[in-house]
């Protein structure tokens, strides 16, 4: 949701320094995992060894039976292709998954959109974890990884990326989490990975950055209908609307959406720019062409072909709609989230143009983007106000020095 105070502002605030609340907290799982003190971010250390926090282990090591679990319930592998399973995760994830700290919405992937974000080439149906009531289809808890190589200050490590953490609403408070998060932390340490990367809206010990959503209105009035802007100082509908107003189509000549054919251009110029910041995933061809096919509703993906036919800037968003719970006109919030922008012959602002005019056309209400790589660059031109909530990045078993946003180089959907 967009910010009260700060609307519009552009600004952002590079720094993370936690609270003296956060910091002193004790977390009864958290201590007890390999990831760093949240006192390390206060100390001004100069030099932090990159590396393992944990012991180097092998996998004859590791656990080989899955943790226990109440006697109501067990584990399952989800597969994510099979329709009554991924039904189920969308029950629970629809119901249960991310509400904003107000709950009037909630994060609603749509089934194509699990499958796209969970099943690139080589994920392990292993590391799709649910707990379910015991001899029923009805999932109670899940967590997800699906493996990645991250480059992080220059190393390349193998590392799971963790996303869809869920516990349905009943089962809350009960130490579930933990057991999900150490049964997938299982499941990727017996293929021999000791790493993970993941974000979350919560501050846990400790994140590596902290980035803020920034929201660009498209449709304004419907904005303001849900709750989730306010129309600022001096600005009604009409105002509104002339605000925000978009021309129709792209503006850059030669916008045409990715196909096949340009994997291999695309995975080039993906990679050489990725590789300017501190954080970013090293994808290989086979990702980039799962990740990018334009899916309706799913991801949008586009690429500048110039006049000699040489294809030279790419740009991406994908489409996460939230249900909006309390309002009796409007049941959905269609929104778009800037994914990976390659910049090349044209400007980050002409690109991120394109980019909503392109998402106004399909219908969407608004634009997200996180403050990360270079998009603090836009926002004040293109109108966007910053958010109320903070996206915190972490690794899990890999001590590394903390980033400022623009650093940050991954976004995980
Ligand atoms: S972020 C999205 C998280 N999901 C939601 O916010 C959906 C709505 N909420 C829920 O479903 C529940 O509230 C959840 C907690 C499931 C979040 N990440 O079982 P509990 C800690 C990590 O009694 P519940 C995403 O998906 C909390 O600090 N830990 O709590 C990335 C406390 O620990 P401590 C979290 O409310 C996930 C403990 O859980 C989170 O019933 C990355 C309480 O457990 C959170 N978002 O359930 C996971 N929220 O006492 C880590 C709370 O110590 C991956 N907690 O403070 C780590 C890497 C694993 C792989 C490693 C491989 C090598």
């Amino acid at each position: 949701m967009e910010s009260e105070e700060t609307k519009n502002e552009g600004t952002s605030n590079n720094k993370f320094f936690p609270t003296s609340e956060e910091v002193k907290q004790s977390h009864r799982f958290w201590d007890t995992q390999p990831v760093p003190k949240m006192s390390t971010l206060i100390t001004k250390e100069e030099k932090v060894e990159q590396g393992p926090i944990d012991p180097i282990k092998t996998v004859e090591e590791v656990r080989q039976t899955p943790y226990n679990l109440p006697d109501s319930l067990e584990w399952v592998s989800v597969d994510i292709f099979d329709d009554e399973w991924i039904n189920e995760v969308y029950m629970l994830l629809t119901e249960n998954y991310v509400e904003d700290d107000d709950s009037l919405f909630r994060f609603d992937y749509s089934i194509p959109f699990l499958r796209w974000a969970l099943t690139p080439e080589g994920y392990i149906r292993d590391w799709h974890v649910g707990v379910a009531v015991k001899g029923k289809k009805k999932l109670v808890g899940f967590i997800t990884g699906i493996p990645a190589i991250v480059n992080v200050y220059g190393s390349p490590i193998r590392m799971a990326e963790i996303n869809f953490l869920c516990v349905f609403k009943k089962y809350r408070a009960n130490r579930l989490a933990p057991v999900l998060i150490k049964e997938v932390t299982r499941r990727v340490n017996i293929t021999g990975g000791w790493q993970a990367v993941y974000t979350a809206g919560v501050v846990l010990p400790t994140p590596i950055a902290q980035a803020r959503y920034y929201h660009r209105s498209l449709d304004p009035v419907k904005l303001v209908e849900i709750g989730f802007t306010r129309f600022g100082h001096n600005l009604n509908k009409a105002r509104a609307q002339k605000l925000y107003r978009l021309p129709e189509n792209p503006l850059i000549p030669g916008v045409r959406p990715f196909q096949d054919k340009d994997v291999t251009v695309v995975h080039r110029l993906l990679m050489d720019y990725l590789q300017r910041f501190s954080l970013y995933i090293e994808f290989a061809e086979s990702d980039v062409r799962h990740f990018f096919a334009p899916q309706e509703d799913v991801i949008y993906s586009y690429v500048v072909e110039n006049e000699a036919g040489v294809v030279t800037d790419f740009f991406s968003f994908y489409s996460l709609p939230s249900s909006v719970l309390k309002n009796p006109k409007h049941k959905k919030l269609r929104a778009a989230y800037a994914y990976y922008v390659i910049p090349n012959a044209h400007s980050l602002l002409d690109i991120f143009k394109d980019m909503l005019i392109l998402a106004k056309s399909k219908q969407f209400d608004v634009f997200n983007a996180l403050d990360i790589m270079d998009n603090m660059e836009v926002f004040k031109e293109l109108k966007f106000g910053i958010g109320d909530g903070n996206l915190q990045y972490y690794l899990y078993n890999w001590r590394s020095r903390p980033m400022v946003p623009a650093q940050v180089g991954i976004v995980l959907v």
